[in-house]
């Protein structure tokens, strides 16, 4: 790792990656498929990889401070069972690297009120009641766009709901860059795509699976048991139809399109390859076959996930190492920002 501040001028920016996952609850396949599967594989190209639990978002909602940290704890457990190696990636949480919230103050005043207006997130999330959301529920972007750039990350994996955070962090990459005449920050490119970019709800394919949805039903978590997966599918929502041999099929049936992706995601194949497989088969051939694939990939990830909570030292120093290595990288880069700001 360097620590160097660099800026196009004396050279490309690293290839660097960063992405976050929120302490809010147990994971799902969801955040498997469309973040931490992608976050191990990048971690094995031709990246620099940095990987934080993004504590500081979760309490733009309530968290109750009794099991924050555990929750923290429950998140780097599923990064290392899910193959994130903290020899080859940075793993920390952001609180413990209070850069995060100096640079996401500067990026506050960068943001225009009108971009913020129109994330869909902060509407989804607030709900009808918008008036009563935190104001951080609100500057959540600029927090993420700080998150980003304090490493000069280039690229970022994320799943398809992210999409248009990530876009104003590139906004406020690029008006920060003209504001103050300089290419100091980089446009990060997001990596989004493969057949689970977004998993859905299993209860309605119209909603994405999340681990706050009030029905357990509606995903699969990455601790649960081989009978409770069982289950789960077993009561997925389909429709009556067998399955196409075409993705052209998959068209207006958006519970079979999410078990044909989520299939194909666990398998490492693309829906096309899939469906040459399981055209028409019934719902009743299929879920088994998905039953098998998600407990083949999910098993071994939970079994190391208890392993790892049983004694939370390991898990506790591999926070504490991580922390250290991302701020000498963003300790430079924020100290950088604040001379171009006027601040020192
Ligand atoms: N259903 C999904 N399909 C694909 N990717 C997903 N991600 C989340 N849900 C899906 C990706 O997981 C990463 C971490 O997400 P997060 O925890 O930071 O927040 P989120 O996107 O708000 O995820 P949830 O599960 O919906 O959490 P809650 O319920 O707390 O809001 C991100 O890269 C996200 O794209």
């Amino acid at each position: 790792m360097t620590d160097a501040v660099q800026t196009p001028s004396n050279g490309d920016f690293t290839k660097r990656v960063f992405s976050g996952v929120q302490p809010t609850g147990a994971l799902t396949l969801g955040n498997y498929l469309g973040a931490l599967k992608r976050f191990v594989d990048m971690q094995n190209e031709d990246y620099e990889t940095i990987y934080c639990i993004v504590d500081l978002h979760a309490i733009t909602v309530w968290q109750d401070p009794k099991t924050l940290r555990d929750q923290v704890r429950e998140i780097a457990a599923s990064y290392l069972a899910s193959g994130l190696d903290p020899a080859k990636s940075i793993i920390f949480n952001q609180a413990a690297v209070e850069e995060h919230a100096q640079l996401a103050w500067v990026f506050n005043c960068v943001a225009r009120m009108g971009w913020m207006q129109r994330m869909t997130q902060f509407k989804d999330k607030a709900g009808k009641n918008a008036q009563n959301a935190s104001v951080g529920l609100f500057t959540y972007p600029a927090l993420m766009a700080a998150d980003i750039l304090l490493y000069h990350a280039t690229h970022v994996p994320v799943g398809d709901d992210q999409k248009q955070h990530l876009e104003l962090t590139r906004d406020i990459a690029t008006k920060f860059n003209h504001d103050f005449g300089q290419d100091f920050f980089p446009i990060t490119e997001p990596v989004i795509g493969g057949p689970a970019a977004r998993v859905m709800s299993l209860r309605d394919g119209s909603k994405k699976m999340s681990k706050s949805d009030p029905s357990d039903l509606s995903r699969i978590n990455m601790a649960d048991d081989a009978d409770t997966i069982a289950q789960k599918i077993r009561k997925a929502k389909t429709d009556p139809e067998a399955l196409p041999s075409e993705e052209a099929g998959l068209e207006g049936r958006a519970e079979a399109r999410n078990l044909v992706a989520i299939y194909a995601a666990l398998a490492d194949e693309s829906v096309e390859k899939v469906l040459t497989e399981v055209g028409g088969k019934q719902f009743s051939e299929f879920k088994p076959m998905l039953v098998e694939r998600a407990v083949e990939k999910l098993s071994p990830i939970s079994a190391e996930m208890r392993r790892l909570l049983d004694d939370k030292s390991e898990i506790d120093r591999v926070l504490e190492g991580g922390a250290e290595r991302a701020r000498a990288i963003a300790a430079p880069i924020l100290k950088r920002t604040y001379e171009i700001v006027g601040l020192k």
